[in-house]
């Protein structure tokens, strides 16, 4: 499976939940697929969209709150894995699009082949940790850990496939955060 097309899959299964997305491609692509005022786009400070998301959970304990990460983020902050297990917020989905490269930068390999980060997940102690790597197993998984307790993490293995043509963000950060912070005021 390529990166758009589990992109392609999963960004129809949303609803009103804030997304905290990884920077690089993964903003990238899904706010070309579909802007939400409830997306968070990391622009840099790679590595942090799951402690941001991690915050936004704690906050809003009766809302699912979904981190977009990509392997290169989760192995540069590792240790949140073990802070998101350790403080166990029951609706927190971390969503991990595999590559196994720094596909934003030119496609330098990452150590993800050799890691198997779900495992790493389930080790440190989130309650659920799935992988796919079929498209159509998506949907199944991810509605499956929408509807169970937290936290869970969700690897989904992809081919790398992202065009550089792909626009940005066009949004400022001000205006990224500000939106956001309206959308989950509530
Ligand atoms: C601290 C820091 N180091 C490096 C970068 C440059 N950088 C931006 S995105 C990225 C790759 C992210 O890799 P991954 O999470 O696997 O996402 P992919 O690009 O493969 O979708 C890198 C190295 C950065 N923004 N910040
Ligand atoms: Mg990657």
């Amino acid at each position: 499976m390529k990166g758009t097309e589990a992109f392609q899959e999963l960004i129809p299964l949303l609803g009103n939940e804030p997304v905290v997305h990884a920077n690089g491609y993964i903003c990238r692509e899904s706010f070309s697929l579909k802007d939400r005022e409830a997306n968070f786009y990391m622009i840099g400070s790679m590595g942090l969209a799951s402690s941001i998301g991690l915050g936004v959970a704690l906050c809003k304990p009766e809302q699912k709150v979904i981190v977009l990460d990509g392997d290169g983020n989760v192995l540069m902050a590792m240790g949140t894995l073990a802070m998101i297990a350790a403080e166990a917020p029951k609706n927190l989905v971390h969503v991990v699009i595999d590559n196994e490269v720094y596909e934003s930068t030119g496609k330098q390999r990452s150590i993800s082949n050799a890691v198997p980060l779900e495992q790493v997940a389930k080790s440190a102690g989130y309650r659920q940790a799935l992988r796919v790597d079929k498209r159509e197993d998506i949907k199944p998984a991810f509605e499956k850990l929408m509807n169970s307790d937290g936290p869970s993490f969700l690897l989904i293995k992809v081919d790398p496939c992202f065009d550089p043509k792909t626009g940005r963000v066009t949004h400022t950060p001000e205006e990224i955060t500000a939106r956001f912070m309206n959308s989950i005021r509530h």
